[in-house]
């Protein structure tokens, strides 16, 4: 990491800050990222994001959400906890995104736009296509009062899958609509990977799926709970390790 760190980021601010040095960007971004042992994939990340980031002239801040412990992973629950963690630092606009997604066109703005933005659209491992009309998974953006507004993510999807579709129907179901980039703006690679371990595919997730209307009202940013364990500000990084407790 530490020839990352010293060549090419000469700007940064301790933490993963860059502020643009001579215009002042409409929104200031924090970029949450959900982790657990994915290193080789964060520092490609960084390696491919930071300069985009900075061509794009963003006012932003990386943020890792570590989850501690081997217990089932909770993709959306860690962005909920960035989300809270990063208001502290009073964001505007926040940009949730999947560790080994990395976009090819600089086009493809780390930004907030008029509606909650699914970024992330032409993947390389579905062929640069949509696989289904839907989908919001991947790199996806709010505004703080839009993400506020479908009380974030639901807590409750432990293991893979079924998270992103709960958003979406979240933002269905406040009467929005999202936005998403052109198919060739939009396009990325996945850094190739195996299914983790205490990542598998989610039973539940159907059935949660069915209960997003009724329970997204007490089930999100208003009841999420969480212990912080360790925070570390890296050159290129905040990263925060976080105990999220098991399934009930
Ligand atoms: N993540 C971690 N650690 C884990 C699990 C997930 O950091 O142990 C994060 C990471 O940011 C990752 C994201 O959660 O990008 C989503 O998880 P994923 O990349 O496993 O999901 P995806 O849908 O893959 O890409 C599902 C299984 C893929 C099997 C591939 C066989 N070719
Ligand atoms: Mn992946």
């Amino acid at each position: 990491m530490d020839s990352v760190r010293a060549g090419f980021n000469p700007t940064l601010l301790e933490g993963g800050r860059y502020k643009p040095p001579d215009c002042i960007s409409h929104h200031k971004v924090a970029i949450i990222i959900p982790f657990r042992n994915r290193h080789q994939h964060l520092i490609q990340w960084l390696y491919y994001l930071h300069p985009i980031l900075q061509r794009q002239q963003l006012d932003y801040g990386v943020y890792v959400i570590n989850q501690d412990g081997d217990g089932t992973f909770n993709r959306a629950k860690l962005m909920n906890v960035g989300f809270a963690e990063a208001m502290k630092d009073n964001y505007t606009c926040f940009v949730f995104s999947d560790v080994d997604l990395v976009p090819l066109d600089d086009r493809n703005i780390y930004g907030c736009f008029g509606n909650p933005r699914h970024l992330s659209v032409a993947v390389d491992t579905f062929n640069f296509r949509l696989p289904y009309s839907t989908i919001f998974g991947g790199v996806v953006s709010f505004s703080r009062q839009q993400f506020i507004i479908i009380n974030g993510y639901s807590n409750n999807y432990w293991g893979w899958g079924g998270e992103d579709d709960d958003l979406y129907k979240r933002i269905e179901m406040r009467s929005m609509t999202i936005s998403r980039p052109d198919m060739q703006s939009g396009r990325y690679r996945m850094i190739k990977h195996v299914r983790d371990r205490h990542n598998e595919a989610n039973p539940q997730r159907f059935n949660n799926l069915y209960k997003t209307q009724s329970n997204m009202h007490q089930d999100g940013i208003n009841s999420l709970e969480y212990k912080i364990n360790k925070v570390e500000k890296d050159k290129l990084y905040t990263f925060i390790t976080v105990d999220i407790g098991s399934p009930q």
